[in-house]
């Protein structure tokens, strides 16, 4: 199938073929080029596999690069993708900034493109055709009013927090930082006291926790706010190391909503999960017809999201896919 594929693209490349899809393409003929920005979680696994699954189900022929967490290799694939002349660009940016030599490529080449999950900046305008995703201050929103429901009648009068941040220069840490500090400002006893860089990284997180309570202590430490579950595995690790007791000695609020979480929710190992919904295959699929069609697409296309903890019923909880 893979040959058939690379020589339906050479065809195409040496017979060249209109710039950007037309209403009448039949599903089958057209060419999705999909370049994912890494493989580093269940979460972003699962994502790809919702996008491509959707694609699949409409018909497209799917050309999907991972970016190994490397936008220079990202940028690689992307042209790759305007080479082969593809009709739709979809990629989901590894950071927010550096984009725009690319995206106007495509846009010389009459390629659209459609960004998922993470956002960008560009300086120019109009250089893609939407955004898909969640909203990433909403998220933090919600990790923060978990903290100040839980500790409104704390008689405690300092609530100290330390952050596990996402990787650095993504809207999605940049906008979960955001978002939470916003909501636990309302209560001038909560405090982030300390912010560590974990990249969504199981591995890079566990080690950077295990450095900080090594040289600060963990006993002034109320809550942790982590940015991904795969941060806060690596974390869960260190605190049974270290016999603090996950969920009790420490408040645990973390993001993604993978199903080994919610096992530690029901455990009571952690606090609150705030989910990130990574299917976002169908929002994909439907954007991409409507566009062929004709039809106006929205500049920003939010996917709905909520949000499990210990103050709810935990076994109405859905089966989580990743
Ligand atoms: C959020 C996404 C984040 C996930 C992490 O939409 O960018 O990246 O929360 C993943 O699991 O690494």
């Amino acid at each position: 199938m893979k040959y058939l594929l690379h020589l339906f693209l050479l065809l195409l490349v040496v017979g060249g073929c209109a710039n950007g899809p037309d209403a009448e393409a039949e599903p089958e003929n057209i060419v999705v080029g999909f370049s994912q920005s890494g493989t580093e979680s269940n979460w972003r696994k699962r994502h790809t596999e919702s996008i491509i699954e959707e694609m699949n189900k409409e018909g497209y022929e799917v050309l999907y690069r991972n970016g190994f967490m490397n936008q220079d290799r990202q940028i690689q694939d992307m042209r790759t993708f305007i080479a082969y002349k593809v009709d739709m660009i979809v990629f989901t940016p590894i950071v927010e900034d550096g984009w725009d030599a690319v995206l106007l490529e495509a846009k010389d080449a009459g390629i659209p493109v459609i960004v998922v999950d993470r956002h960008i900046r560009t300086a120019e305008e109009n250089l893609y055709l939407t955004h898909i995703g969640p909203s990433f201050k909403a998220e933090g929103n919600r990790a923060g009013l978990y903290i100040t429901n839980h500790f409104q009648n704390s008689s405690q009068t300092s609530i100290r927090i330390l952050e596990m941040r996402g990787l650095a220069k993504t809207s999605s840490a940049n906008f979960r930082s955001e978002g939470f500090t916003e909501v636990i400002s309302r209560d001038s006893r909560i405090a982030i006291v300390a912010s560590l860089e974990g990249d969504y990284i199981r591995s890079k997180a566990k080690d950077v926790f295990r450095n900080y309570i090594e040289e600060n202590g963990w006993i002034d430490i109320d809550v942790l706010y982590s940015h991904n579950d795969e941060m806060t595995l690596g974390i869960l690790e260190v605190m049974k190391e270290s016999g603090i007791v996950a969920g009790q000695d420490i408040i645990i609020v973390t993001i993604d909503g993978q199903a080994e979480m919610i096992e530690n929710l029901r455990a009571g190992k952690v606090n609150c999960v705030v989910e990130c919904n990574p299917n976002a295959g169908w929002y994909v699929r439907n954007t991409i017809k409507r566009y062929l069609k004709g039809n106006p697409i929205p500049n920003e296309i939010y996917m709905p999201e909520t949000v499990f903890s210990d103050k709810g019923n935990l076994e109405s909880i859905p089966p989580r896919e990743y």
